[in-house]
């Protein structure tokens, strides 16, 4: 029998990713698994139940280089590779899924917006303060009658003076009341979509924080409301011009959580199987009956798939070859992998399963989340139907 003490690298590496990962990748990953396992694990049931996102963290989140890795050093980021961005996204998804977002949102989202439509102006004024920590920010795309199809969306700028004025209400917002920035998609006097850095003390601009959610409770989620808020012109991402922008950075977090998946999963499988080798039933560990080890097995195979996956995501990302539909592809079917690895976990550990005691029912409910936002099943679905038959079925 593997002993626990090792049973956690033997599954981790089941399939020898390790050997495909260069130093500087394993060191960046490793250091995260570090701080998640001494600071974040132990508490995080706890976090989850009450509802409590530790912002105490951000500070060492930020010494850790999580928000902007792949930006440039200029800017505050650490210039890492695409794999090695995954890979911490793995290690905060381990922890909680509503760390992973937190670092997603600001990363993925808000800084990546700023990089690569913003002025340099914007860039310089932003980016390194955010990696930082001291600025956080939030990405207010989805409606409350617009989340597939942002398309459709009623939030307008209309210009004035010096700026605009922006009207109309996002939702699911994650960061919504942490941020003191927040990068709104909103449609200009010819209906274009554009990004506007909005500062959440602007008058007119109210985050209400959604308290019900029984999924991402670690997660801060909220609803903004805009009226009539004046932004000025040199808020205005200069070069965002049409939904493709908003969907630009939607690329970035996407890649981010195809990754951070594998996390959630490797983290209940290690439960499972450490639980099923000293949980006694009849006499014997339940790891030794043949019904836990298929279940146990099917669970490996599909965390390994998942790894494998989104390392060839990496590959393509790093060689400049990657493009949207595979990135649908991976977050569609590592999310969904995932959720089926933490139900099964759940099952395993039974009774004691369904307590945040354990982490597998907080990572089942938040991966409920997860296989929702940034895209749901269905949408990545038709995303890479599309690419695939050349037809639009949206
Ligand atoms: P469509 O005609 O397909 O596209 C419009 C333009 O955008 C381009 N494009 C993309 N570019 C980069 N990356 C992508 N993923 C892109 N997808 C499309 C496309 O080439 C086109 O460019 P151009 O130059 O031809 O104009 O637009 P559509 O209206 O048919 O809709 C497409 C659809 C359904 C795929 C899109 O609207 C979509 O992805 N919907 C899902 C919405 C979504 O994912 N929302 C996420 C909100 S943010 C969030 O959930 C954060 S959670 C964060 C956390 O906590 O981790
Ligand atoms: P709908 O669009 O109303 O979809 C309802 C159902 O219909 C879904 O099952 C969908 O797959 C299906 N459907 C829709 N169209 C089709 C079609 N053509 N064919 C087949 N099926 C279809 N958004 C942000 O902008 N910023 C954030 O920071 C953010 N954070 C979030 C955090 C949390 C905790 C949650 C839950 C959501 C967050 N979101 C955020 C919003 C998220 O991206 C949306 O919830 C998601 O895109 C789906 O939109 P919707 O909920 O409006 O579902």
């Amino acid at each position: 029998m593997v002993q626990t003490d090792n049973l956690s690298a033997h599954i981790d590496n089941y399939f020898g990713i390790d050997a495909q990962l260069s130093s500087d990748e394993i060191q960046v990953r490793d250091a995260v698994r570090r701080f998640v396992d001494a600071k974040v694990r132990p508490y995080a049931g706890q976090w989850w139940q009450d509802g409590i996102f530790p912002t105490e963290l951000v500070p060492q989140l930020a010494e850790l280089g999580v928000f902007g890795p792949t930006l440039p050093e200029q800017y505050g980021g650490s210039g890492l590779s695409p794999i090695a961005y995954g890979l911490m996204m793995q290690e905060l998804e381990r922890g909680d899924s509503g760390l992973r977002s937190f670092a997603s949102v600001q990363s993925g989202l808000a800084m990546y917006a700023i990089y690569k439509y913003g002025s340099e102006d914007q860039r310089t004024a932003y980016l390194p303060k955010m990696a930082s920590g001291e600025i956080i920010g939030c990405f207010g795309l989805t409606e409350p009658d617009a989340g597939s199809d942002p398309a459709s969306m009623r939030t307008v700028a209309k210009s004035v003076p010096g700026g605009v004025r922006v009207t109309g209400v996002k939702r699911w917002i994650t960061n919504g009341n942490l941020a003191q920035i927040a990068v709104v998609w909103a449609k200009d006097d010819q209906g274009v979509i554009r990004g506007y850095i909005v500062p959440t003390n602007s008058e007119g601009f109210i985050a209400r924080h959604i308290s019900t959610k029984a999924s991402m409770r670690m997660s801060v989620t909220s609803e903004l409301y805009l009226d009539n808020v004046f932004v000025p012109e040199d808020h205005v991402l200069v070069s965002s011009r049409g939904l493709g922008s908003p969907l630009g950075c939607l690329t970035q977090a996407r890649y981010g959580i195809a990754w951070g998946t594998v996390g959630a999963a490797l983290d209940c499988l290690n439960e499972a199987a450490s639980y099923a080798q000293t949980r006694i039933a009849f006499g014997k560990p339940i790891a030794a009956t043949q019904l836990m080890q298929e279940r146990l097995v099917d669970m490996l195979s599909m965390t390994v798939n998942m790894q494998l996956k989104a390392l060839q995501l990496g590959r393509l990302y790093q060689s400049g070859s990657m493009r949207y539909p595979h990135v649908s592809l991976t977050k569609r079917d590592n999310a969904r992998a995932a959720l089926v690895v933490a139900r099964m976990a759940r099952e395993i550990l039974a009774g004691n399963g369904i307590s945040v005691d354990y982490p597998p029912i907080r990572h089942m409910a938040n991966l409920e989340t997860v296989d929702t936002y940034e895209g749901t099943y269905e949408i990545h679905t038709l995303i890479v139907g599309r690419d695939l038959l050349g037809e639009n079925a949206f």
